[in-house]
């Protein structure tokens, strides 16, 4: 960044994480990318409405040495997004290895609910990783098999630390998480059986807040929460858990991990996020707001194909996850690819792993659940239908889901329908849309689409 307040950046201390942009709607931000890499490498600002040559698309990628400018503003609601490269399959090991970093905007709306500011406030990107015996980081140890899964860790990061334990006062916190795993679903749950209290999603507040038992989040999801300890004694501990799920529908399928994956933790597994230990009350308290943002809803009726939803089909062949049978090409985009400025859809994500899609790979057919993300727009969850003799796996997770505000990122079951209402608003030019398992978008499970003027 060339100049600005020097609140707009916040490092983590001890962090591998890059640091925490923090910027108010409207404000340009410029900044330099200088790759140290000995390979290529770009930047995409996720969820963020840029223009295409400032997102991040892989064919900007710049060699060992190059710099790229980056100059954009920004126009995104209130929300936290995040930024991580994007260079064609070499996404999965550059994030690994620590290329990420969070970028929260702020806005009027947002500053009129007086939610908790400052050390109240509190960024945590969870992610998993695998250390050897020198204590160096280990990417895809397991080869082709972690690359049809995507990569799981045994040690469950927080902001870039193992066994993260933080002490919090008596109070009201608000705590944004990012799921900044390559690949792994979390079922995040306060161990006491405490119901979590969601007041954002990707996109930024929801209208009002909605509690759940448990959260459901994928790769490159994120959530806010509200956190309030008030009730609790000086000295208590509360501990952010990812529940036990189980994924198989059939038996061959494999949600990846069990048996076929070479991580101690498979997906699934049950495991501790992080500890809470509650200090002293020190601020005033701070109520939730019964509301807290206005959302403008996108009507199923005025989408232009609303008779006729943009179809994607999530399938495997032979030993990869495709897009409508196809992969990931540089520049090509196909005829249904192609999107007009402007315009309302509906896009559909069915996947139809270890169904009729899924050919020809025996007992070796798994059925993933692929976190799909859609560069350049935030969207609207419409409607989920699960298949028939797929509820199992599903119901494990489903329950956590929110879709009540702006997506970027929605998991696709294996069995399910997502039909998503998204309007291309802002910018024409060529977008990606992919599985968020980083490993899977290395693969190929990935695509262009066109935004036309
Ligand atoms: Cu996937």
């Amino acid at each position: 960044m060339r100049e600005g307040s020097a609140e707009s950046i916040q490092t983590l201390s001890g962090s591998y994480l890059g640091p925490i942009f923090r910027i108010g709607k409207g404000q340009r931000v410029q900044v330099r990318l200088k790759n140290e890499l000995p390979d290529p490498t770009i930047i995409h600002w996720h969820g963020l409405s840029i223009p295409e040559e400032m997102d991040g698309h892989p064919r900007y990628a710049i060699a060992p040495g190059a710099s790229y400018e980056y100059d954009f503003q920004v126009i995104n609601r209130a929300g936290m997004y995040w930024f991580h490269p994007h260079p064609h399959g070499l996404t999965g090991p550059q994030v690994y290895y620590g290329l990420a970093g969070l970028f929260i905007v702020s806005d009027d709306e947002e500053a009129s609910l007086g939610l908790p500011t400052g050390e109240y406030d509190l960024p945590l990107v969870i992610q998993d990783r695998t250390f050897d015996s020198q204590n160096q980081m280990v990417y895809l140890a397991n080869g082709m098999m972690d690359q049809m899964i995507g990569f799981l860790g045994d040690t469950i990061l927080v902001n870039g630390a193992p066994d993260a334990a933080l002490d919090v006062k008596a109070d009201a916190y608000r705590l944004r998480l990012l799921n900044g795993s390559n690949s792994r679903i979390y079922k995040l749950a306060w161990q006491d059986g405490t119901p979590l209290t969601v007041i954002a999603t990707d996109g930024g507040l929801l209208e009002a807040p909605v509690t759940r038992d448990y959260i459901t989040l994928a790769p490159g999801e994120r959530v806010e929460l509200w956190a309030d300890f008030s009730g609790r004694t000086a000295g208590s501990q509360m501990r952010l858990v990812s529940l036990p799920f189980s994924g198989s529908s059939s038996g061959g399928g494999m949600m990846g991990g069990g048996m076929m994956g070479g991580s101690s933790l498979p997906n699934g597994a049950s495991f501790d996020i992080m500890s809470l230990k509650v200090g002293a009350k020190s601020a005033e308290a701070v109520p939730l707001p019964t509301s807290l943002a206005t959302i403008g809803r996108h009507r199923a009726e005025d989408a232009v194909n609303r008779n006729n939803p943009r179809a994607f089909t999530l399938a495997m062949q032979g030993m990869i996850h495709t897009i409508n049978g196809r992969l990931f090409e540089m520049d090509a985009v196909a005829r249904d690819e192609i999107v007009q400025l402007g315009d309302l859809e509906i896009w559909e994500f069915a996947n139809l792993e270890g169904g009729e899609g899924g050919m020809g790979m025996g007992m070796m057919n798994m059925e993933m659940p692929h976190p799909m993300h859609i560069h350049g727009v935030q969207f609207q969850v419409l409607r989920r239908q699960i298949t028939r003799g797929y509820e199992s796996a599903y119901q494990a997770l489903s329950a956590g889901f929110v879709d009540d505000g702006w997506k970027d990122t929605v998991l696709v079951m294996p069995g399910e329908k997502v039909q998503v209402l998204v309007r291309f608003e802002k910018y024409a030019g060529t977008y990606l849309y992919h599985c968020h398992n980083l490993e899977h978008g290395d693969a190929g499970m990935m695509r262009n689409y066109k935004i036309e003027s």
